[in-house]
């Protein structure tokens, strides 16, 4: 063998070597900012004592490499991840993880029902307004509600909020202050911002799948194993919402963030995969299914996930119940999927369910697509420590203190980070 070929062998040996071990589970120092309380810890695992939540007995693992394609090759730059490898990943998360839309051709038209003019003294107009969706001669409707600042010769950004808890109608929202969608703070910081209910689009509800978005386009036919379920069906929905905010002349729609919780946070995630028109992705407290990566099994498992919830995930997750290692995909990859656009993650110290290192670390692997499209974004392992927001390029970060929920702190974070994308 001649030297210059030994070295390329040897130096190819090294990169490959580089990569596994960039993504591989990453150790967790002593001295981290952050780490689950040991009384959580212990409190959690008494009262679901078949889950996991001590980091000491998360599984060693090996994250794919979302720069690696299906034929072993490497992404070479932004290009081919562009052209080759951003469509593997769509169809290896529509296949095994969330399913697949139907290509059925629809029209759309937005009916508004109800106008408040002079919603926050006056700062904003209010509108209920009904999507309605016909294929042939069959329609499927469902209701939003929607704030536009009055700014005269300016366009504001938007936030689209998914919501998964009680619906909050137009005159709730001018009259009553919910931290879940804190409409006058948003308002008030420039932003337009619409919410739906998760229900009204497809029931959170394993039985009712006749009564949803999803039966009405196939028409009431059983979903095949690897159609969309109702998180792909909820993120379509966040979709029409902004279809219709791109018809306000005083909205920017090319700067909206979708924002969900929970469930609401997977699908916030899943929406702006499937629809790049989303410059920000907003997942609070997501979880499994959603920025946790699936392969750390602490807190909600995937077998766990899809048993209860059979209809947030397309058939073919449920197989990997206890056997993670096989996913062809990792949660990081949705993340890489948003990349270079903007995202935004939480967690909530108590909310171990969630798996905030989980969490953290899905946005932390997705740095090497971040890196090759050009866009800073956090590298760092290692957590901040609580309520100490870390913001690096095109994303953010923030572990706050207490439960799962979505409140007023960790809009204003996030309203923080989202400035620093669309007003520059
Ligand atoms: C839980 C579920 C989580 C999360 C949560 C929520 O029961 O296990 O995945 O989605 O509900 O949406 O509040």
């Amino acid at each position: 063998m001649n030297e210059p070929f030994l070295f390329k062998l040897c130096s190819q040996f090294i990169c490959s070597l580089i990569a596994i071990f960039a993504l591989a589970s990453p150790q967790v120092r002593a001295d981290e900012p952050w780490q689950a309380n040991p009384d959580t810890v212990a409190r959690l695992t008494k009262q679901r004592s078949e889950f996991n939540y001590d980091e000491a007995k998360v599984p060693a693992y090996t994250l794919p490499d979302p720069l690696v394609k299906s034929d072993g090759s490497k992404v070479t730059d932004a290009d081919d991840w562009n052209q080759t490898r951003r469509a593997e990943l769509m169809e290896l998360f529509r296949s095994q993880v969330y399913g697949r839309r139907p290509t059925t051709p629809y029209t759309i038209r937005f009916d508004k029902t109800a106008e408040i003019d002079d919603a926050f003294d006056g700062l904003a107009v209010g509108r209920s307004m009904s999507a309605v969706i016909t294929v042939g001669s069959r329609s499927y409707a469902f209701p939003f509600v929607v704030f536009v600042p009055k700014k005269e010769n300016q366009k504001v950004p938007a936030i689209v909020h998914i919501n998964n808890r009680n619906f909050i109608s137009l005159k709730t929202a001018t009259t009553e202050h919910d931290p879940f969608w804190p409409v006058k703070s948003i308002v008030e910081r420039g932003y337009a911002t619409a919410s739906f209910h998760t229900s009204d689009v497809d029931p959170d509800d394993k039985t009712r799948y006749a009564d949803g978005v999803r039966s009405f386009f196939a028409d009431g036919k059983p979903p095949p194993d690897d159609a969309w379920r109702s998180l792909s069906a909820w993120g379509w929905a966040a979709s029409r919402v902004l279809d219709h905010l791109e018809t306000l002349d005083v909205v920017d729609a090319t700067q909206a963030a979708v924002v969900g919780h929970s469930r609401g946070g997977k699908t916030a995630l899943w929406a702006a995969c499937e629809d790049t028109r989303f410059a920000i992705a907003y997942s609070n407290n997501s979880g499994c299914g959603g920025a946790a990566l699936s392969r750390r099994a602490l807190g909600e498992t995937v077998g766990r996930i899809t048993e209860v919830f059979p209809h947030w995930f397309c058939k073919n997750f449920a197989d990997y119940t206890g056997r993670e290692k096989h996913l062809p995909v990792d949660q990081h990859e949705v993340m890489a999927l948003i990349a270079p656009r903007s995202i935004y993650v939480t967690s909530a110290d108590e909310d171990l369910w969630a798996d905030p290192r989980g969490e953290y670390l899905s946005l932390v692997s997705a740095s090497p697509v971040f890196r090759l499209l050009g866009i800073d974004s956090i590298a760092d392992e290692s957590m901040p420590a609580v309520n100490q927001p870390r913001v690096v390029g095109h994303t953010g970060y923030h572990i706050r203190s207490g439960a799962h929920n979505l409140g007023e702190q960790d809009w204003k974070w996030f309203l923080n980070f989202a400035d620093t994308i669309v007003k520059q």
